[in-house]
């Protein structure tokens, strides 16, 4: 849609300038950005849907609504969308013409309606429905139904059993291995289904988003993975919602030698279906790297003055390549206990004490590798710093200690991620309950979370969580 526009203070050349107005970044003051998630678009005329419905945005960048300073624009405009105090063009529309700043083919049933609807206007060039004035154009609301919904975002860890068949998998604190005295599945790999019919149960079932997670990437080069390139095919083909992908993003060699980029392994899964990369132990390499760069760089606080990026890092090529918004970085933070009287390290400001079962412990949050197999010297936040800094468009927040326990996500070190970055940030880890999910929204300030276990063993349903959320004002996709 953007490539009709005048400008964009995102690329150094100009649009087509069909559309003579300029496309320029969203405010990040009040808000997050890059803009991700449902958000409803609200429309003037009625020939392609005639109320407001929610679709799956993810960007940057907007046409801002401004009808005083560019009159001829407003001719276009036939939906607006609302984000934090900003108004933007959601959609266009002259004859045939029709372009969404949204992502119908990621907007579940509505979004396919709306292809529906283009399709048979196109089929008479478009004159045939002479669009009807459904309302007065809009003005800044502070209503939350017009506010972008809370994600809810279903996770799939998936990795070869031993018997070679690719499947969903669940961890206590990162271990899936079954504890059972079960002599046939003692040690096994846990199987808890297929991801692409889990992907499509999921999907049906009301999920924002769907996440597959390579959890064993790191034993293969990425690229000879076909089995898990085939069921993201495979899943893309059902699913009409974004697909995250994770796991083996990074450099690497093939057995015979041929050396494959980050942004050749991520353009594979692109094209095969996903529409964001998940970073997980590339990321911590990268922010050591950042760090070695810059001698004087202090990630434990907040990024000021100039500091040398690495374009060469997985986070900065594939972000360059395909926007900050289709890369999101995974972390797995340990807690780290220490006493925090006699605390002299470098994490004195992030030192959490705990509460309630965990009182009178005091930890910092360390940031692992390799699914929490190694430790590295970095911090969550000097972490969370690092890759925004780097481009990464969104931050997928695990805890190895919450992992699988159903006690709830872990909600200080949300906040203390949340208050280091103006990327979006989706909990997860621990999700035992609807109310989890509840708490999770209304003290971190996420925008989205993702549970995995109760989900797979149907102890609670994506509709339950998102009545829930209902019940206390928190708004949700229908
Ligand atoms: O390092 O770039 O190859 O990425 C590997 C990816 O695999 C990382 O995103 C890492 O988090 C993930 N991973 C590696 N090992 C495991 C494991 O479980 N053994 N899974 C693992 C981590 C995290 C979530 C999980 C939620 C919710 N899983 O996806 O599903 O924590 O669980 P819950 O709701 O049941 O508590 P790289």
């Amino acid at each position: 849609m953007q490539i009709l526009f005048q400008t964009s203070t995102e690329a150094s050349c100009d649009g087509l300038g069909i559309i003579p107005c300029p496309v320029e970044r969203f405010e990040d003051a009040d808000k997050a950005v890059p803009h991700i998630g449902w958000n409803a678009a609200d429309p003037l005329y009625s020939d392609i849907h005639s109320r407001s419905e929610y679709y799956y945005f993810v960007h940057s960048y907007c046409a801002k609504y401004n009808p005083s300073s560019y009159p001829e624009a407003s001719k276009w405009v036939h939906s607006t969308t609302q984000y934090g105090q900003e108004i933007f063009i959601s959609e266009v529309k002259k004859g045939n013409v029709f372009a969404t700043q949204y992502h119908p083919e990621k907007s579940g049933g509505v979004g396919l309606e709306v292809l529906q609807s283009w399709l048979h206007s196109s089929d008479s060039g478009g004159l045939k429905d002479v669009p009807v004035q459904l309302s007065s154009p809009p003005s800044l609301s502070p209503k939350t139904t017009h506010a972008l919904t809370r994600r809810i975002i279903a996770c799939m860890d998936v990795r070869a059993n031993d018997q070679g068949d690719l499947v969903v998998t669940k961890g206590d604190q990162y271990d899936v291995r079954e504890k059972s005295e079960a002599v046939s599945t003692a040690g096994a790999v846990r199987n808890l289904g297929k991801p692409v019919s889990l992907a499509a149960q999921y999907y049906d079932a009301g999920a924002d988003e769907l996440c597959l997670l390579n959890i064993a990437s790191f034993r293969q080069s990425p690229l000879q993975d076909q089995p898990m390139l085939a069921v993201v095919r495979a899943a893309a083909e059902t699913v009409f919602v974004p697909l995250t992908i994770g796991g083996g993003i990074k450099d690497s060699v093939d057995p015979d030698g041929t050396k494959r980029t980050a942004l050749e392994v991520a353009g594979v899964y692109f094209r095969a279906g996903a529409d964001k990369v998940s970073i997980g132990s590339e990321a911590v390499y990268a922010v050591e790297k950042l760090l070695a760069n810059n001698p004087g760089l202090d990630l434990t606080r907040k990024m000021e003055g100039k500091w040398k990026g690495d374009d060469s890092s997985a986070i900065s090529s594939i972000s360059r390549g395909y926007g900050a918004q289709a890369v999101v970085v995974s972390i797995d933070p340990r807690r780290v206990i220490v006493d925090k009287s006699t605390y002299d390290g470098p994490y004195k400001d992030e030192i959490v004490e705990g509460k309630g079962s965990d009182a009178g412990k005091s930890w910092w949050y360390q940031c692992t590798v390799s699914g929490g197999r190694e430790s590295r010297p970095l911090s969550v936040t000097q972490l969370a710093r690092g890759v925004e800094f780097l481009g990464a468009g969104e931050l997928l927040v695990n805890s190895i200690d919450r992992d699988g326990t159903g006690r709830g996500f872990d909600l200080d070190l949300l906040t203390l991620i949340k208050g280091a970055v103006r990327i979006p940030v989706v909990a997860s880890s621990g999700a035992g309950s609807a109310e989890h999910f509840v708490e999770v929204f209304q003290q971190t300030g996420v925008e989205a979370a993702l549970a995995a276990g109760i989900f797979h063993r149907g102890e609670v349903k994506i509709a339950d969580v998102k009545s829930q959320l209902r019940r206390h004002d928190i708004s949700v996709r229908t």
